[in-house]
């Protein structure tokens, strides 16, 4: 499978702007390619992972990859996907985000090979040296107003509102197709659907003024089956950073992905081949309770994000929690497994559980706390805990340092 036929393949394929004349191109041998990515945050969201992952793709495939970080595109602000106009961010602020981005995207691709090694470039370098009469004589004359009118990003905004400033947007970002084309003979841009009018921008762009050809290619925007927002926990999003959302909430999210999407997510989230995905979409079949193929998801894509040490943790507490066995957690693995979870420091050495139930906010009061006692849905450490009189204290602490008390199926208590 070429990479073309690859991406087609994992659904990841949405636009091209001439897919005939790129696979001849793509036969002849590595083609250079970018992705951008603005600093408008400090961190990426898994939204971002897919075009950042094709990225990688065309890497493996041999081809040449770029990595464009925005820190002049950044200071003006993308109106694509946007209702209205966007604050500007303090220019202290989009530096800051730069090189969070910048560390963020490094691990994913490879700038040491030999043959075809990754580059990271700021778009700042370039824009930040063009005059104003450089943009508006050179530049600007090869785009007719009407066409601009006419992409969707300024399109949808003519009555919500839209400055001189995002709808001038897509000719830097054209501009910077164009830069790339000339200094590194680059002649592919992708991105996200949402990126499509900004791509063409440019390809059109290098034509105008350059007359050659350059080719751009989307990927979609992921959807669930479940009709849930796609990367979005109860917490908000879903981001790459671990600071922001902990290797072990992420193993989380894929772990919960429905069965109609979960093939679907093994192709655009995994490097696995079709075969492997193939046998994982028979087991979904054949075996729904097992979850082999949601499982393989988490662990691979936590471990494409945050490395295999920490996928492998992730699946050790899940495992822990699912069947209830927190005695097996290891020492390092108990503050992650419980992070966010309410917790309480214990008044004293011992106490006695009725009293601690409703210290530590488990139960309203204590003729709640016994009755849940009585009916079996309290568990220390794991185990089911029916005893009134039973007293916690320090030798119930696991590793020395926390109890954790269940409720019911998954309800989890931290005292100290
Ligand atoms: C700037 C200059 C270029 C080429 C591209 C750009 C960026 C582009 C854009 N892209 C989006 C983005 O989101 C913020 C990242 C979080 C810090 O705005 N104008 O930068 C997203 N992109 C990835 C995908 C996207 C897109 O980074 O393309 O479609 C999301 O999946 O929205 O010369």
């Amino acid at each position: 499978m070429n990479v073309l036929e690859d991406l087609m393949y994992r659904g990841l394929l949405h636009q091209v702007t001439d897919l005939d004349g790129l696979t001849e191109r793509l036969d002849q041998g590595p083609i250079t390619l970018y992705n951008g990515f603005d600093p408008t945050a400090d961190s990426l969201t898994i939204g971002n992972l897919v075009p950042l992952l094709m990225l990688r793709r065309f890497q493996l495939a041999g081809h040449h990859p770029i990595c464009l970080v925005g820190g002049g595109t950044g200071l003006i602000g993308d109106p694509g996907g946007k209702e209205r106009e966007r604050a500007l961010n303090p220019v202290e602020v989009v530096e800051t985000f730069t090189e969070r981005i910048r560390t963020q995207v490094e691990p994913f691709l490879d700038f040491e090979t030999r043959t075809n090694p990754a580059r990271l470039v700021n778009n700042l370098d370039w824009l930040s040296g063009v005059t104003a009469i450089e943009l508006m004589r050179d530049v600007g004359k090869h785009f007719p107003v009407p066409y601009m009118l006419a992409k969707e990003s300024v399109a949808s905004r003519l009555k919500t509102g839209i400055s001189y400033t995002e709808f001038s947007y897509m000719v830097l970002q054209a501009y910077d197709f164009l830069e790339l084309h000339r200094r590194l003979g680059c002649q592919l841009q992708t991105g996200g659907s949402d990126q499509w009018g900004n791509i063409t921008a440019g390809s059109d762009l290098i034509r105008r003024a350059d007359g050659a050809k350059a080719f751009g290619l989307t990927c979609p925007l992921v959807t669930s089956a479940d009709g849930a927002k796609f990367g979005k926990t109860e917490a908000g999003a879903l981001w790459l950073s671990a600071e922001r959302t902990s290797p072990y909430e992420f193993y989380q999210y894929w772990i919960n992905t429905d069965d109609r999407t979960v093939g679907s997510y093994l192709r655009i989230f995994t490097f696995l081949d079709a075969d492997e995905i193939r046998q994982l979409e028979e087991s979904v079949a054949a075996d729904p309770g097992a979850r082999e193929a949601q499982r393989t998801l988490a662990r691979e894509a936590t471990a494409v994000v945050h490395g295999p040490g920490a996928a492998s943790q992730a699946e050790r507490i899940s495992q822990a929690l699912f069947q209830g066995q927190v005695r097996d957690l290891r020492e390092e693995d108990l503050e992650l497994a419980f992070d966010g979870v309410p917790s309480h420091d214990m008044e004293g050495e011992e106490q006695g559980l009725v009293e601690l139930l409703v210290d530590a906010g488990v139960s309203s009061s204590r003729r709640q706390a016994r009755q849940e006692i009585g009916a079996g849905a309290i568990y220390l450490n794991g185990e089911r805990c029916t005893e009134e009189s039973r007293r916690v204290g320090r030798d119930d602490r696991l590793h020395g340092r926390c109890v954790v008390i269940r409720r019911g199926k998954s309800r989890y208590y931290l005292v100290r």
